[in-house]
């Protein structure tokens, strides 16, 4: 069962994302830092596919678990299973919430993105344990990022969604993030603030402020 102060710094990663950085030694410091929560997000040019990624999301598991935060999969549920996650996120176009939760055990923390109103309430109607709003800002890490959606947006949606837990993503910053939780999300969800930053472990403790 997902708590919502567990979205208060949800750090998102995959071996693409760390510039000449190594992505273990990464999330060894956002979690010194104090992240709330972790998703292994290998996609994109670069990433790593079959045993390597499997190998690096096990590596990535067992890190998380020494400090007791959750290890979360973005859209590959095999592999969640596979190396016992605490859950699976997907996003509009990967599996249903139902096809995820069937496969999954009961225990799952299921997180769902949403880019616009009818897609949030929808995934809140579903059972979503969270949503992923956004982009709130412009973003460059994701290729395909939809329009962003901004404050506004944000609090549109959580006025639309009631008390499920939401997390805001895209272009996230340790100067805006304080905005972001004023306009309605329990936390923030970033990669490149983290991942690229020159001390992550720093990056967290401002973005946990
Ligand atoms: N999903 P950064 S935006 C992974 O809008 C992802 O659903 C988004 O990276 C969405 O923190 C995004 O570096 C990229 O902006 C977030």
């Amino acid at each position: 069962m997902l708590q919502s102060k567990e979205l208060a710094v949800y750090f998102i990663m995959g071996s693409n994302n760390v510039g000449e950085k190594e992505p273990l030694a990464v999330l060894k410091e956002a979690l010194e830092g104090g992240i709330t929560m972790f998703q292994f997000r290998e996609k994109g040019a670069g990433a790593t596919f079959g045993e390597q990624k499997r190998v690096l999301a096990g590596k990535m598991k067992e890190l998380c678990d020494s400090y007791n935060v959750p290890f979360i999969v973005n859209d590959d549920v095999d592999l969640a299973i596979a190396v016992n996650a605490a859950g699976v996120h997907v996003g509009q176009d990967d599996e249903s919430i139902q096809t995820v939760r069937a496969r999954c055990p009961a225990s799952y923390i299921v997180g769902v993105s949403a880019t616009n109103i009818s897609e949030a309430i929808q995934a809140a109607n579903e059972g979503a344990d969270y949503i992923g709003a956004g982009p709130v800002f412009a973003t460059s890490t994701k290729e395909d990022a939809k329009t962003p959606i901004g404050l506004d947006g944000l609090t549109l949606m959580r006025e639309q969604i009631g008390t499920t837990p939401m997390v805001a993503i895209g272009g996230i910053t340790e100067k805006n993030a304080a905005s972001v939780r004023k306009a309605g999300a329990d936390g923030v969800s970033v990669i490149s603030a983290i991942s690229l930053a020159t001390d992550p472990k720093q990056a967290v403790s401002h973005l946990r402020k």
